[in-house]
């Protein structure tokens, strides 16, 4: 057992307010929390006259929840960096595309890459978030697109759960692009790759949920649909990339498989939203590819605000549309272009997160959660969403290891 005191604690014990303590106490009893409150009620502190639990003095600092960064694709080979530039140098699309850039170049670099490469190069993106306070990150596949390379990076997301203190959440998303040697044949590939690939991840225990992209550029909502049965099939739940560049119905379709997350939304409606409220979907909101791909159409906030949708915030961390290892630049993004509160926000990346990732015991500062804590050199938690390129990290405590 632990007892940290001398802080400032934000809770975000109830739905309504940041539930800030000042001159505050947490007991930490092996992974989880055991009791929350001021100092001077702390029961572990008026019944251990001879100091016999250890304490730790945490000098004022503020302490939140740790974050959870729940959607990322921070496993993955190459960068798209010469690509960046050939685009500002006045490159087209298609240009690049027939030069073998976008999404299949990526795959081309992933295929190429070998277990300890996919590791080693992702393990350069995760610091960066475990500098900000994260504590659980969600890692998708995706850029494999053949069944041994999906099942490849799976394999590296797991490991640096070895290598690092942070809990990882796998997506299989064998469903985000065709491959070029599939071209023109999205339901083949469909039927000989991803359902297969699926089966084949999740018997090596390397799926804890399945993912797709829902697009014009990507996958119809029937072609979707597929995926989600056989994840169904396998009891597995969903997740959706959805009307990120169109409104193609991948919502709504997500909705009725009682997806854990319906991700991007920039083109989704109000009506979408309610149906999100009625399956209990969380709203990952991705200000990343927004900013990147340099949209202009926001994320329907209000309406997920009107029927109480829970919006989490992510990094979207990927070579392509967001290359953004921040998740307090997505915090600072989501304030001032999507207008969400910093309580929102916070919300955002703690238990909304969590939710997304269908965990329920991380997010808050609550009896018997897991004592999953960030330290910070501020006052109040509106800074971390309110100032720009500023880390006020101290330290993490992951798992209630001090
Ligand atoms: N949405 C995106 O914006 C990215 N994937 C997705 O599903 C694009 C990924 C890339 O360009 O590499
Ligand atoms: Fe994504």
């Amino acid at each position: 057992m632990h007892i940290i005191h001398n802080a400032t604690l934000v809770t975000l014990a109830a739905d309504d307010d940041y539930g800030m303590i000042p001159d505050a106490a947490l007991v930490i009893k092996g992974r989880h929390i055991e009791w929350v409150g001021a100092r001077a009620d702390c029961p572990f502190l008026k019944n251990d006259p001879d100091n016999t639990i250890p304490t730790y003095d945490a000098k004022g600092a503020l302490i939140t929840p740790a974050l959870i960064d729940c959607h990322t694709h921070i496993v993955h080979g190459g960068d798209r960096a010469i690509e960046f530039e050939m685009r500002l140098n006045g490159a087209g699309y298609e240009e690049l595309a027939r030069a073998g850039g976008g999404i299949n170049s990526t795959v081309r670099a992933t295929r190429a890459a070998s277990l300890d490469e996919l590791i080693d190069s992702a393990l350069i993106r995760l610091d960066h978030l475990i500098a900000e306070g994260v504590s659980v990150v969600e890692v998708k596949s995706g850029y494999g697109l053949d069944t041994e390379t999906e099942c490849q990076m799976l394999r590296a997301a797991r490991a640096l759960a070895c290598q690092r203190d942070i809990e990882i959440r796998t997506s299989f998303l064998g469903a985000h692009a065709l491959p070029d040697e599939y071209r023109d044949r999205p339901d083949a590939y469909i039927d000989s790759v991803v359902i297969p690939a699926l089966d084949k991840a999740h018997a090596e225990g390397l799926v804890d949920a399945v993912d797709g992209f829902c697009e014009g550029i990507a996958f119809t909502p029937q072609q979707i649909e597929r995926v989600f049965m056989k994840a169904k099939d396998l009891g597995l739940p969903v997740k959706l990339h959805a009307e990120q560049l169109s409104h193609l119905g991948g919502t709504k379709l997500a909705a009725k498989y009682q997806a854990i997350s319906v991700d991007h939304l920039e083109y989704a409606d109000a009506d979408d939203a309610k149906a999100m409220a009625e399956a209990g979907s969380v709203a990952v909101i991705l200000p990343g590819a927004f900013y990147t791909l340099r949209e202009t159409k926001q994320p329907p906030i209000e309406a997920f605000r009107k029927h109480q949708v829970p919006m989490a915030v992510s990094t979207d961390c990927n070579p392509g549309s967001s290359p953004l290892t921040s998740i307090l630049l997505a915090m600072n993004m989501s304030a001032t272009m999507f207008r969400m509160t910093p309580e929102e926000i916070l919300r955002g990346v703690t238990h909304h997160a969590a939710k997304a990732l269908g965990i329920t015991d991380r997010g808050r500062l609550v009896k018997g959660y897991v004592a999953d804590l960030a330290f910070w050199q501020i006052h109040h938690p509106a800074e971390l969403s309110y100032r720009i390129g500023f880390h006020p990290l101290i330290r993490r405590v992951v798992g209630g290891k001090l």
